[in-house]
């Protein structure tokens, strides 16, 4: 019995190192997705929405598939995802909410190791948070410190902790996401605190890591060891939790094979509203500092016809006149994403 149990932990070990090498994080590739490719952008199915034709490449005439400078042409859903939504069955209406219970708004924590502990509520219609060790996937938080990637947090029943974190102001940001790293959109899904580390005594020498940090969630709660994950150093920008906000979320990290072929940009907005929305806002994006482009619906969109390599993309949150609403710094926010088909 106690040998079967070892080959349990070392299984669920093995598939939990397998999805969290570096700059791979957790990433979706249930079955090989060969959905078409170039579809026109309208008809991008962002949760059963059509998009308006509001990521046209400008100045080209957009006919089918047309692809912006950088290649890229935003398509529809992917397939699989599409078929785990149905799968899914009524989780994908849930309305999630967070609240974060530990750092406390405003708390003072004496330790570089900062535990992070939420309460999931709300009409959740079947969505738990929880990896399926057999698939390393499943729906999960997304914990952002600062305007750091996010981490993604499995078990709300054990804690998460953020090591390595520096002395200073920092904020902590939440917001529930399925397998595929979608976020719920929900009021009260997203959280937002501040909180500071009086001599934490964070190594400031120490390189920031990957992956090192990462332990497994262990389904024993006796030996249960918290997830989490070394940080690297930041400290709070300037924000506003009134003002306008754009969290970055996705893309994040290391895409490989399928999972490659449609790359969905995500994010949460707090507190403003887009153009399409009924709103006075923008959300614009650009690949490889290439053309602007314009997401005027807050739904992800995904975008195919990526080469292999390092990508550069850009998220902000613009006014009007095509200014980033200042907050912070985190509106403006670029990420380095690496392809490998
Ligand atoms: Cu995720």
């Amino acid at each position: 019995m106690k040998f079967k149990n070892l080959l349990i932990v070392l299984a669920m070990a093995a598939a939990f190192s397998a999805c969290n090498r570096p700059d791979q994080d957790h990433q979706v590739n249930p079955g090989g997705y060969t959905g078409e490719r170039n579809l026109p952008a309208n008809a991008a199915n962002n949760g059963g929405e059509a998009h308006g034709g509001s990521h046209q490449t400008s100045g080209a005439s957009h006919g089918e598939a047309a692809a912006g400078a950088h290649g890229l042409t935003e398509v529809a859903r992917p397939q699989n995802i599409a078929q785990m939504m149905t799968q899914r069955g009524a989780q994908d209406q849930a309305n999630p909410s967070l609240k974060i219970v530990e750092p406390a708004a405003n708390a003072s924590v004496g330790s570089s190791t900062v535990r992070v502990r939420l309460e999931l509520s709300g009409d959740l219609k079947g969505y738990q948070p929880m990896k399926d060790p057999a698939t390393g996937m499943g729906n999960h938080i997304h914990v952002i410190l600062d305007n750091q990637p996010y981490e993604a947090y499995y078990n709300l029943n054990q804690e998460f902790e953020l090591r390595n974190v520096a002395d200073g102001e920092h904020t902590l940001r939440v917001f529930p996401s399925r397998p595929w790293h979608e976020s719920y959109k929900s009021s009260g899904a997203f959280q937002m605190v501040k909180f500071t580390v009086r001599n934490g005594g964070a190594d400031a020498a120490k390189p920031a890591t990957t992956n090192s940090g990462q332990t497994m969630a262990n389904s024993n709660a006796a030996a249960a060891a918290p997830e989490g994950k070394d940080v690297q150093k930041s400290n709070a920008g300037a924000v506003d939790a009134a003002k306008p906000l754009l969290t970055y979320s996705r893309p994040k990290g290391e895409y490989k094979g399928a999972d490659a072929d449609a790359i969905m940009i995500d994010f949460w907005l707090s507190n403003a509203k887009l153009q399409g929305d009924g709103g006075e806002y923008r959300v614009r994006y650009a690949v490889d500092g290439g053309e602007a482009k314009y997401i005027d619906k807050w739904a992800p969109i995904w975008l195919s016809g990526w080469t292999n390599g390092k990508h550069s993309v850009k998220v902000e949150l613009v006014d009007k006149a095509g200014n980033v609403v200042d907050n912070g710094g985190y509106n403006s926010t670029t990420r380095e994403i690496t392809v490998a088909k």
